[in-house]
């Protein structure tokens, strides 16, 4: 039958455990784990032996469909949740960002309403804050109490940066709202005088992008976003490290007691800079993001390393795609390209080869980077980011002996260029299960339009735990991150290696 599966034989991975059970599902939801389940006649049977059975990829770090920097990204909600599913990830979370003057209420409408019909797996969202007023605290509260929403990015760059007093008032109602805050670190004033140097000067290709907002300039937001965060008692969530002064300035507040969860891109971790050699300006373009690719080869691994001691607990794609027609909008001037990368789609592959295989982490934390920790930060755990009784039947199986190559040619995503080109991964989806549902089949892509649904991140996350919450869920894990257990961790934490 459609609606049951059997997976016999498979190693099930969570954060904490490795067991080999079998896994019943059931109309979208796990129903039993053991061994010689009594399972009805009907029930189709994949047997997952040699393979492991993680929980979906969760992606906390997604713009589909975005208008940004005078253009709209490739990969919308159908194509970007389609290539995310073909990589092994079963629930994104988005930014609905207000235009000029839109109110956070519009933004949130008007991306459900982008998103609804056409995701193919499970999605959330975070709402963008681009200005600081009565009234946005107002629209803040409502989309906590009334809407689903738990977290709020802010910007201490782009020319919708907010202050450091604003960054203070925002993180304090967060904290009340039991929200989280989110902040995109880098000084734009600086960036801002930087690059008017660099074209006054001649610079004007894409090396200029780097140039102007190096590393020390995104440590330095980090060190003041946390400052402001501990200064208000909020726990501060800062999106897309990808330097390492920038992992240290979270090292650093979290061994003087700051709050503070840290964000990694695949991009970060897979790309060690040899592309600024290329002196193709598509080449160089296509590679533009923000906060950059760091001109250096140590920092990937470093980035992987911060993961594996728990400085840093989760990895998103901050998946922004735009084609080279795109791109080419900067071709006179670097500080015009429109910033962004794939990754929604490759993510789990090349976190499972740099992380994994590499050695530098075992399967139980690339479940913890990848899904769980996104589960418990937005407070969706334990229906999402893991394998147990009574979650949602977001599973994959994942083959870590065989390989595949990543390319543009092959790639789902709406995208005509992919930043991982060539690059060989063992760990290769073969079947990827969405709420109960077989899509990708034996390698095979068949994710469904409109399958997937806006799922609500409750406020109260995450540091507030409430046992209470978690009690019909059938399940023997622990709630959200609490805050014994975040002291815990904070105490494990040693030096960098
Ligand atoms: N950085 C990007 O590269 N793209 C989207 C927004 C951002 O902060
Ligand atoms: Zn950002
Ligand atoms: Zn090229
Ligand atoms: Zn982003």
């Amino acid at each position: 039958s459609q609606n049951r599966l059997l997976i016999k034989n498979g190693k099930i991975v969570n954060e904490d455990d490795i067991i080999e059970e079998d896994v019943y599902v059931e109309d979208g939801i796990i129903k039993e784990i053991g061994r010689n389940l009594i399972i009805p006649g009907g029930t189709r049977v994949i047997d997952a032996r040699g393979r492991y059975v993680i929980p979906g990829g969760i992606d906390p770090h997604t713009h589909f469909e975005f208008e940004f920097m005078g253009t709209t990204t490739v990969d919308d909600f159908y194509q970007g949740t389609k290539a995310a599913i073909a990589g092994g990830t079963t629930m994104i979370i988005d930014f609905a960002f207000p235009k000029q003057g839109e109110s956070l209420l519009d933004a949130y409408y008007c991306y459900r309403e982008k998103a609804d019909s056409k995701v193919c797996c499970d999605y959330g969202l975070h709402v963008a804050l681009t200005s600081w007023s009565d009234r946005v605290k107002e629209d803040m509260s409502i989309l906590c109490s009334q809407h689903g929403i738990n977290s709020f990015k802010t910007f201490m760059a782009y020319s919708f940066m907010l202050n450091d007093s604003e960054l203070y008032s925002v993180f304090e109602h967060c904290k009340n709202l039991g929200a989280v805050p989110q902040v995109h670190a880098e000084n734009g004033h600086i960036i801002s005088k930087n690059v008017d140097k660099l074209l006054n000067k001649g610079v004007t290709g894409p090396e200029g992008h780097e140039m102007s907002r190096p590393e020390e300039v995104e440590a330095e937001a980090v060190n003041r976003a946390c400052t402001i965060a501990h200064q208000v008692d909020s726990p501060l969530y800062v999106v897309h490290v990808m330097s390492k002064s920038a992992g240290f300035a979270i090292k650093q507040a979290r061994e003087r007691g700051v709050q503070v969860i840290g964000e990694t891109l695949v991009a970060g971790l897979a790309c060690d800079g040899s592309h600024y050699k290329n002196p193709c300006y598509n080449h160089l373009a296509a590679h533009v993001l923000s906060p950059p690719i760091r001109p250096d080869k140590t920092t990937p691994q470093f980035l992987m390393n911060l993961l594996a001691q728990d400085i840093l607990q989760l990895t998103g794609s901050d998946n922004c795609t735009f084609n080279k027609n795109q791109k080419e909008m900067g071709a006179k001037n670097f500080s015009k390209i429109p910033n962004g990368v794939n990754g929604v789609e490759d993510r789990m592959s090349v976190i499972w080869e740099k992380g994994v295989q590499s050695g530098i982490i075992d399967p139980m934390r690339f479940v913890a980077i990848t899904s769980t920790n996104a589960a418990k930060i937005f407070n969706i755990f334990p229906r999402k980011g893991c394998i147990a009784i009574g979650s949602d039947a977001d599973v994959v199986i994942w083959n870590p002996n065989k390989t595949r190559i990543i390319s543009a040619k092959t790639h789902h995503q709406a995208v005509d260029f992919n930043i991982f080109e060539g690059m060989e991964c063992h760990g290769v989806p073969e079947y990827v299960i969405v709420n109960g549902r077989v899509c990708v089949d034996e390698e095979q892509l068949r994710a469904v339009q409109g399958h997937g649904k806006f799922v609500e991140t409750p406020v109260f996350a995450p540091f507030v735990y409430d046992p209470e919450k978690l009690s019909d869920m059938r399940s023997a894990k622990n709630g959200t991150i609490n805050e014994i257990e975040l002291s815990n961790k904070l105490a494990k934490v040693s030096s960098i290696s």
